[in-house]
C-alpha cells in the first residue's frame, strides 16, 4: 500500500478549484508511489472554507495558512494564491521543511522570485515545483519530444501568442489589475506561459530581448468588494460605479533572440477580441515545423520538410493515442476521446508525486530555479519596453 502524501493547499479561487480537482483525481488515473490525501485547505475567506472543503473532500480547513507550517503530517504545500504572497508563503513552507508547489508565475517581481530561488537552494532535500501546466498538455509534451528527437532540426523561428479577451472595460478591478498584487497584467499571467513553453519545447534559453511594447488600454476599472475574485469579476457592485486605477499592462508584445540562434516573437493580451484562451505557438526549423493552439488542445500540427516535396504538407496529429506513445494519454481515454484543461494539472500532480519519490517525471518539471529563468525574461521584456532599448539577458541577474 503506497504511503500517504498529505497535501495542503493555500487558495480556494480558480486555481484552488483546479488543483483540488487534480489531487482528488490523480490517484484514480495514475499508479503512484504515494496515496495522495487532501489534508488541509487554507484560504482567507473563513465563511466559504467549510463548504469548499466539504465539496472537494479536504479533511481540514483553516483561515490561517500558517497553521499548515507546524503540522508535521503535511508533506507538500501548494501555493495557489495571488502573486504577491507567493514568496512569503513558499519561503515559509520551505523553512518549515516541506516541499512546495507554487502556481505560475513564480512571483510578481524578479526580487521576490530571486528570494524564492535562494530559499529553494538553502532548503536541502526539499523539492520545489511550479505549475506551468501547459507542459503537460499531451500535444505540447509531444512537441517537446519531437524537437528533442531532432525532428525539426535547427530552429529559426518561435512565434507565440496568448490571446484572451476577458479584460474589457466591464471587467472590474480584480487583483490581476493591481501591480502591488499581481506584479504585471497579461504579461506575467500569459507571456509567462509562452516563455516557459518556448524554453520547454525548444530546449533553448533566451539571450536577449530586442524590443518590447507594454500597453494599458483601460486605465480605470470598477471597484468591487471581492478584489480577489477571478476572471468573472463575481461580486461586482453593479449599483455603485466607483473606479480604481489599473496599474498593470493589458498587453505586452516583445521580440527576442534565443541562445542557439532562433528569433522569437511573443504577444500576450487580455483584449484580443474574439479570442478566449488562444495559447498558440508555431516553431519553424530546418527540417520541419510544429504548431499548437490550446483552443484545439488535442491536436498538434507537424510539417515534415524531409519528405519528398510532392507529399509535403501540414499533418494534424490527434494527440490522443496511448498506443502510439502520445504522452500521458495512456492514463486517460481511448483514441480521439480528448482531454481538457484540467488534465494537464492532473498529469502534473502525478509527475510531482513521481519526483517526490525520486522517480523521473514523463517530461521535465519546472522547479524554482527553472521558473526563475522565465521570470528573468519577463523582467527583461518590461525593462526593454520602459527604456525603449534591447536588454541582454546577461544584464538580468
Ligand atoms: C487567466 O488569464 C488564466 O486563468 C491564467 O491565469 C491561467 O494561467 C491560464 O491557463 C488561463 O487563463
Amino acid at each position: 500500500m503506497p504511503k500517504p502524501l498529505n497535501v495542503a493547499l493555500i487558495g480556494s479561487k480558480f486555481m484552488g478549484r483546479v488543483h483540488s480537482n487534480a489531487y482528488l483525481k490523480v490517484c484514480k488515473y495514475f499508479d503512484l508511489p504515494f496515496d495522495v490525501k487532501m489534508h488541509t485547505i487554507a484560504a482567507r475567506d473563513g465563511k466559504a472554507l467549510r463548504p469548499f472543503a466539504a465539496q472537494w473532500g479536504w479533511q481540514n480547513w483553516t483561515d490561517n495558512w500558517r497553521d499548515i507550517l507546524c503540522n508535521d503530517d503535511i508533506g507538500l504545500v501548494d501555493v495557489s494564491t495571488p502573486n504577491h504572497v507567493h514568496a512569503e508563503q513558499a519561503i515559509a513552507v520551505l523553512e518549515a521543511g516541506k516541499h512546495v508547489a507554487c502556481e505560475k508565475p513564480l512571483a510578481g517581481t524578479l526580487d521576490d522570485a530571486r528570494a524564492m530561488r535562494a530559499a529553494a537552494r538553502k532548503a536541502r532535500g526539499r523539492k520545489t515545483f511550479v505549475w506551468y501546466n501547459y507542459r503537460r498538455v499531451p500535444a505540447v509534451a509531444l512537441a517537446h519530444q519531437l524537437v528533442k528527437a531532432g525532428k525539426i532540426g535547427r530552429i529559426y523561428h518561435v512565434r507565440a501568442v496568448y490571446l484572451q479577451d476577458w479584460g474589457g472595460p466591464g471587467t472590474p478591478l480584480l487583483w490581476r489589475f493591481q501591480r502591488k498584487l499581481a506584479g504585471s497584467g497579461a504579461h506575467g499571467d500569459l507571456n509567462a506561459h509562452l516563455i516557459d513553453m518556448a524554453r520547454f519545447i525548444t530546449g533553448d534559453e533566451f539571450s536577449e530581448v530586442v524590443g518590447a511594447v507594454e500597453q494599458t488600454f483601460i486605465k480605470e476599472r470598477e471597484l468591487i468588494e471581492d478584489a480577489g475574485g477571478e476572471i468573472s469579476g463575481k461580486g461586482a457592485n453593479r449599483g455603485r460605479k466607483r473606479k480604481g486605477k489599473s496599474t498593470v499592462d493589458d498587453a505586452v508584445l516583445f521580440l527576442a533572440r534565443l541562445k542557439q540562434g532562433a528569433v522569437a516573437s511573443f504577444e500576450a493580451t487580455r483584449l484580443a477580441t474574439g479570442n478566449k484562451n488562444a495559447n498558440r505557438m508555431e516553431i519553424h526549423g530546418e527540417k520541419g515545423a510544429l504548431r499548437f493552439d490550446f483552443e484545439r488542445m488535442n491536436e498538434l500540427g507537424f510539417y515534415d520538410a524531409t519528405l519528398p516535396g510532392k507529399v509535403q504538407g501540414w499533418s494534424n496529429i490527434n494527440v490522443t493515442r496511448g498506443n502510439d506513445g502520445h504522452p500521458y494519454v495512456d492514463h486517460w481515454w481511448p483514441d480521439a476521446h480528448g482531454l481538457g484543461y484540467e488534465h494537464g494539472f492532473i498529469n502534473q500532480a502525478a509527475d510531482i508525486c513521481l519526483a517526490l519519490a525520486g522517480r523521473k517525471p514523463l517530461v521535465c518539471l519546472p522547479d524554482f530555479a527553472d521558473a526563475y529563468e522565465t521570470q528573468r525574461v519577463l523582467h527583461a521584456a518590461i525593462q526593454s519596453a520602459r527604456n525603449h532599448c534591447p536588454v541582454k539577458m546577461s544584464q538580468v541577474k
